[in-house]
């Protein structure tokens, strides 16, 4: 029996998932869902009904992207992404928590303005913008958030910041973030993050299995 892991290609907390998973090597059946029609089995694992969502293999539902890494993680840290070089795992997780907690907040205001009741995007891209200068501040010291390798803090974080470059890719490279912007074109440029990235086709159940990460011998 293997974990299954319902996800969506696109979203940044289910890439980040896949991101742990793909470096730890812990294997789960991949269910590519649509957001707009969400798969029966899921819901009923998870009526909360976001991705990703794992269900181990005693039944066990982890609804939360960085649980999910953490999950992984403990399980096997090849590439020591809980050991951070600089700093402490709880340093990493507070670091993650202002991503998820104010920076997203402002991310989604700024990506789609008009789905909170117009909200000015040029404000939320600014207020948005503090956490990407304090980021650019911590990559002069280490290549890396934690140090000189990839970590926790990195995967966790880039694919938000990736979000928000993309948003205006224009105006973001003509901002005066120089590691940042290295730091997000080195590691979106790794091949662990294409084979994150890869277009899996949508589940139905029935389906044979498609395990993610593929194994090397397979
Ligand atoms: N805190 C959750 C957030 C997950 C989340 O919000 N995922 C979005 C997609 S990126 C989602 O599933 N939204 C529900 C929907 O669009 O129906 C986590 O870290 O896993």
């Amino acid at each position: 029996m293997t974990p299954v892991l319902y996800s969506f290609r696109r979203c940044p907390y289910a890439m980040r998932a896949r991101w742990a998973l793909a470096v730890s090597g812990v294997q789960v059946e991949l269910r590519e869902v649509l957001l707009k029609d969400k798969p029966q089995e899921m819901l009923m694992a998870s009526p909360k009904a976001t991705v990703p969502v794992l269900v181990d293999t005693d039944g066990t539902v982890i609804d939360e992207s960085l649980d999910i890494m953490l999950w992984a993680l403990r399980q096997r840290d090849p590439a020591q992404w809980l050991e951070p070089e600089s700093g402490s795992l709880g340093e990493m997780l507070d670091l993650i928590g202002k991503c998820d907690g104010e920076f997203k907040f402002n991310l989604d205001r700024y990506k789609y303005p008009e789905r909170h009741s117009g909200a000015n995007a040029i404000k939320h891209r600014d207020a948005a913008a503090d956490f990407i200068g304090l980021l650019n501040v911590r990559l002069a010291i280490h290549t890396h958030l934690s140090g000189g390798t990839m970590g926790l803090a990195d995967a966790a974080i880039a694919p938000f910041v990736r979000q928000f470059a993309q948003t205006d890719s224009t105006w973001f490279n003509r901002q005066a973030w120089p590691n940042l912007q290295q730091w997000l074109r080195s590691l979106t440029a790794l091949t662990m993050f294409n084979d994150v990235m890869q277009r899996p086709n949508r589940w139905r159940p029935g389906d044979l299995p498609a395990y993610f990460p593929a194994l090397a011998n397979a």
